[in-house]
Order: structure tokens, then sequence, then C-alpha cells
């Protein structure tokens, strides 16, 4: 029995490409996953951004710790936009497009996880002003991305 079940997958996984429960039990779990990991750069890349625009001090140790969390961070949503996981039983916002121009949503990935390693190195400066210099070109990144890849609300 068990020797069957492992053929179907490998048969299935031959067919259909690496299929959602690769590495989630279910399409919803990797939607969720990806907006987790969305939420906390969110609000780290906003604690730079606080700093950025004078809402918040400036203290370089925590642009340091906050620029290396979003660079690490920055690397982690993509394996969860496996196949099959456009829809699930909780909303997404993610285009059916992803799935479709793979190579250019691939390069948006790695224009983030390229600026947000840029923003680390400006955070290790511990200069304010390169901080504010990198911060633009990331949160380009994450723009770009979104109004390309991101269905509105
Ligand atoms: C954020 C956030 C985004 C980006 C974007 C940058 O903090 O949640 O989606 O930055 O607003 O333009």
């Amino acid at each position: 029995m068990k020797t069957a079940a492992s053929l179907v997958i490998a048969a299935a996984t031959l067919v259909m490409g690496t299929p959602v429960w690769a590495q989630f039990a279910k399409p919803e779990d990797a939607i969720k996953y990806r907006q987790s990991v969305m939420f906390l750069m969110s609000q780290h890349v906003g604690r730079i951004g606080a700093m950025v625009s004078g809402k918040a001090p400036y203290d370089a140790q925590a642009a340091v710790d906050n620029a290396a969390l979003v660079a690490e961070l920055s690397k982690r949503p993509w394996p969860a936009f496996v196949a099959g996981s456009d829809k699930g039983a909780i909303p997404t916002r993610a285009k059916t497009e992803i799935w479709v121009e793979q190579q250019k949503f691939k390069e948006n990935q790695e224009k983030l996880m390229a600026e947000t390693a840029k923003l680390l190195e400006a955070a290790k400066t511990n200069n304010l002003d390169n901080l504010k210099a990198a911060f633009g070109p990331t949160g380009g990144a994450c723009k770009n991305c979104h109004d390309t890849y991101r269905k509105d609300v």
C-alpha cells in the first residue's frame, strides 16, 4: 500500500511538476506562509521607514537588526508560491500571472533580495544618509512586484 502510494506520488510529480504538497500540507498553508513572511517584512521595513522619514529617532543598531531580518525574510516567500496555490481555502491576492511569467517573477524576487542586501550593507555603515539612500530602491522593489503581481482589494 505504502509503495503503491509512493508510486502514485512519484508519477504525479513527473506529470505535474513540483506539487503543492511537496513542502506544504495544503494550498492554504503555502498562502498563509507567504502572507506571514510578507507581513513580517512589512513590519520591519516599516520600522526602518519610520527612522528614514524622521517619525522615529535614528537608532543605528535597530536599523541593522531590522535590515538583517528584512534581508533574510526577502528570501523566504518564494518557495511558498508553489504550483496549485493560486487559490485555496483562504483568500490570496497573488495574481495567476505569477505562475505564467515564472522568469519575470523570479527577476522581481532577485531584485528584492539584491536591494535588501544593499539596505543591510547601508545600515551597517551606521550612517542615516546611507540608510535613506538604500531605502528608496528597497521600497521600489516591493512596489514594482506588488503593482505587477498583487491583486487590488
Ligand atoms: C512596506 C510594505 C509594502 C512596501 C511598499 C513600498 O512596508 O508593506 O508593500 O513597503 O509600500 O513601496
